[in-house]
C-alpha cells in the first residue's frame, strides 16, 4: 500500500480517489461509470481509472472492468445451488465475493501508484449493497485505505414529483449516515430534465412545500392537507439539515454534461474525507482496539487465576499442560483467486459452488439470506 502523502508537489504520487456509485435501479449508474471512464481517458494526458464491477447479475456493462465480480462468482449457479430468487442470488454472490475482498484490496492497493481514480459500480438493487453486511465490509475496507466518496445517482426525470423526490432523498440520507462518507448527489439524465427544480427544493424548503401543496392529491375531500402531505412538510425541515452537508451536481451520462463539475466535487470531497472521515475512523479504530484489549486482558487474567488454582491442586499434571507449537492452521481457501483483467488471462476461475454445497448427512446449516 502506498503511504505517500496526498501531495503531488512533493513529487510523491498521491493516493487515488475511490468513487462508489450507488443509486436506485435504472438510475444510470453503469452509464455514468462509462461516461466518467471515457472523460478520464479523454484528459490530456489520459488518466484511465481502475474499475470494479460488483453487479453479478448484469449481462453487459458499457465499460471494460478491471475486476469483475462475474469472473469470480457465477450468479446463475448461486441461484440454482442455494435455491434462491434473483435478489437472494445477487446478495449471496456478493457475500461470496466479499470473502475474497482482501485479495481485491491487495490488487487495488498495488494499483494505487499508477491510477488517480478507482470506480465501483454496484448492483441495481440498491438495498443489496447498502443494507448487506458485504456492502458495508466492502465500503469500510476500501474507505479505510483510500480517500473515498459516495456518488449517489438520482434519476432526475423520475424524481420530479415532490413525493418521489423526498423518498429518494431520504434514502440518500440513510446511506450517508450509514457510511459516514463524503457524499455527492449526482442528478443524472439532465438531458431529459434539467435539475434546477431539485437544487431549488434543496436550498429553499418553502419552495418544496409550495410544490407539494400544488401537487394533486395533497389535500383530502374537505380541503385539509392529507397525512402524507403534513408528514412530507415536516420531513422537508429535517432534510434541510441533511442538504447542508451535501454537494449536488447535475450530469447527463448520455451527453457528458456536468462531468467536469462532478470531478471538481470529488476533489473537494477528498478534503472532507481527510478532515472528517479519517480522524473519526482512527478514533473508532482506537476505541475498538481498546475494547478488544480490555476483553483479552480480562480473560487472560481469569485464565491465569484458574491455572494457578489447578496447579496448586494438581502439581503433577501441571508438568504436561503445554501444547505443541509446530501445529499450524490450515488455510484451505487460498486457491480461489480474484482476477485482475488487466494482468491475467481470463475467463476466470469461479468460486467452486460444489464445495460449498451441503453433503448428505452433513449437519451444516448454510444460512439463507433474509
Ligand atoms: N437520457 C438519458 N438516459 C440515460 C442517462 N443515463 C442512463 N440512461 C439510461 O438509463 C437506463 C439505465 O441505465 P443504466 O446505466 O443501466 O442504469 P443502472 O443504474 O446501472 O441500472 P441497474 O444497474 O440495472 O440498476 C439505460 O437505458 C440508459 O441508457 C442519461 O444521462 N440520459
Ligand atoms: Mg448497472
Amino acid at each position: 500500500m502506498s503511504t505517500a502523502p496526498s501531495s503531488s508537489s512533493s513529487g510523491i504520487k498521491r493516493k487515488p480517489s475511490v468513487i462508489i456509485t450507488i443509486g436506485m435501479a435504472g438510475a444510470g449508474k453503469s452509464t455514468f461509470v462509462q461516461r466518467i471512464n471515457s472523460y478520464l481517458h479523454s484528459l490530456d494526458p489520459p488518466s484511465p481509472p481502475y474499475i470494479l464491477n460488483l453487479d453479478p447479475a448484469v449481462t453487459q456493462v458499457p465499460y471494460e472492468a478491471n475486476i469483475d465480480i462475474r469472473d469470480t462468482v457465477n450468479y446463475q449457479e448461486v441461484m440454482k445451488q442455494y435455491n434462491l430468487g434473483p435478489n437472494g442470488g445477487i446478495l449471496t454472490a456478493l457475500n461470496l465475493f466479499t470473502t475474497k475482498f482482501d485479495q481485491v484490496l491487495g490488487i487495488v492497493e498495488k494499483r494505487a501508484d499508477t491510477v488517480d481514480h478507482i470506480i465501483l459500480d454496484t448492483p441495481g438493487q440498491i438495498e443489496i449493497f447498502t443494507w448487506s453486511a458485504s456492502g458495508a465490509i466492502i465500503t469500510d475496507a476500501i474507505a479505510s485505505s483510500l480517500p473515498t466518496v459516495v456518488a449517489y445517482i438520482v434519476d432526475t426525470p423520475r424524481s420530479s414529483a415532490p413525493a418521489t423526490f423526498m423518498s429518494n432523498m431520504l434514502y440518500a440520507c440513510s446511506i450517508m449516515y450509514k457510511t459516514k462518507l463524503p457524499f455527492i448527489l449526482v442528478f443524472n439524465k439532465t438531458d431529459v430534465q434539467p435539475h434546477d427544480f431539485a437544487l431549488e427544493w434543496m436550498q429553499d424548503f418553502e419552495a418544496f412545500q409550495s410544490a407539494l401543496a400544488s401537487h394533486s392529491g395533497s389535500h383530502d375531500s374537505e380541503g385539509e392537507p392529507t397525512y402524507m402531505n403534513s408528514l412530507m412538510n415536516s420531513m422537508s425541515l429535517v432534510l434541510d439539515e441533511f442538504y447542508k452537508h451535501l454537494k449536488a451536481v447535475g450530469v447527463s451520462s448520455m451527453t457528458g454534461d456536468g462531468v467536469k463539475e462532478f470531478f471538481d466535487a470529488v476533489e473537494e470531497s477528498r478534503e472532507v474525507y481527510e478532515k472528517e472521515y479519517l480522524p473519526e475512523l482512527e478514533r473508532s479504530r482506537a476505541a475498538r482496539e481498546k475494547t478488544l484489549q480490555d476483553v483479552k486482558d480480562d480473560s487472560m487474567s481469569r485464565l491465569m487465576k484458574d491455572l494457578a488454582v489447578d496447579r496448586a491442586k494438581n502439581p503433577d499434571a501441571a508438568l504436561h499442560d503445554r501444547w505443541a507449537s509446530d501445529e499450524e492452521d490450515d488455510d484451505d481457501d487460498a486457491e480461489i483467486n480474484i482476477i485482475d483483467r488487466s494482468e491475467e488471462p481470463w475467463p476466470g476461475q469461479y468460486i467452486d459452488m460444489t464445495r460449498a454445497r451441503r453433503q448428505d448427512g452433513e449437519q451444516i446449516n448454510w444460512p439463507r439470506p433474509s
